[in-house]
């Protein structure tokens, strides 16, 4: 990872091979929290993925397109009212200088107000190149940055001090779907859970762990049973936990009638 954020480079979080991939995915982030990106960026499955050239992320600090002295990129609100709205000038700047160089850049800011973010979602913006994150605060943005980005995405119903966190939600799951990310194993596995059920009960060792045992069928070494007990599981567990899923779920006429069979126990 390169240094020197601080006089106003870019930090860039692969350096390695990503020009060697024709079609890598380019996560671009405009913030005033570029540390915020530095761990998240710098482990795990994004970080192999930057190493492999498969994705690229390059983390913008807004304070670098703000002008006048102090540089602000926020204010009070006209009409009054609490806390600072961030600035239109700022934010159209750093959008205009990241995107000039850039071919079909998709711009998207983080918000409260933006369509909530569901794994289809995540498939439509996983389909683009290069994606354009606006990290919003959580007081508001001036009502005109609306009219430069391409939409606006909300990952959830609850309060964040700003857009930052929002954003890695979105590109770690945006990444998980770019190919090479995750294994093709992995992610033709996961490819069947997504039929819109939760996941059954997983168990390892020690076969018996404070006085809880792990259910004797997954011992028996039956993968037939183990496959039947491990689906009508995920059934049960999703009509508990999250009716909503199983009510859109795609069922076999076997799992309808199982579940059937089982409500009336
Ligand atoms: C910027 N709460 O919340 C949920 N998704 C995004 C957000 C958010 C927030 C505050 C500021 C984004």
């Amino acid at each position: 990872m390169e240094e020197g954020n601080h006089i106003g480079l870019p930090l860039r979080f692969n350096n390695r091979s990503f020009d060697l991939n024709p079609h890598p995915m380019q996560f671009h982030i405009i913030t005033i929290f570029p540390e915020l990106f530095t761990s998240p960026l710098s482990v795990s499955l994004l970080k192999k993925a930057q190493d492999r050239g498969v994705v690229s992320c390059v983390v913008h600090n807004l304070r670098d397109y703000a002008i006048g002295k102090h540089r602000s990129t926020d204010d009070t609100p006209y009409g009054g009212g609490r806390g600072m709205v961030m600035k239109p000038e700022p934010v159209v700047a750093a959008l205009e200088g990241v995107c000039q160089p850039l071919s079909q850049p998709w711009r998207i800011l983080l918000s409260p107000q933006g369509a909530l973010l569901t794994q289809a979602k995540v498939a439509e913006l996983a389909a683009r190149q290069t994606l354009v994150f606006v990290c919003g605060r959580y007081e508001g943005v001036d009502e005109r940055i609306r009219a430069f980005v391409d939409e606006e995405v909300s990952v959830g119903d609850y309060i964040l001090s700003g857009g930052e966190i929002a954003a890695l939600v979105v590109i770690d799951a945006v990444a998980r779907l770019v190919p090479g990310v995750v294994g093709r194993k992995e992610s033709t596995q996961e490819e069947s859970f997504s039929d819109g059920l939760l996941e059954y009960p997983q168990y390892t060792r020690p076969e018996a762990f404070r006085g809880l045992r792990v259910p004797e069928v997954l011992l028996s070494g039956n993968h037939a049973e183990i496959a039947r007990w491990r689906r009508k599981q995920a059934l049960l567990r999703t009509r508990e936990r999250r009716p909503d899923l199983l009510a859109r779920a795609t069922l076999s006429a076997d799992d309808k009638r199982w579940l059937a069979q089982e409500s009336n126990e």
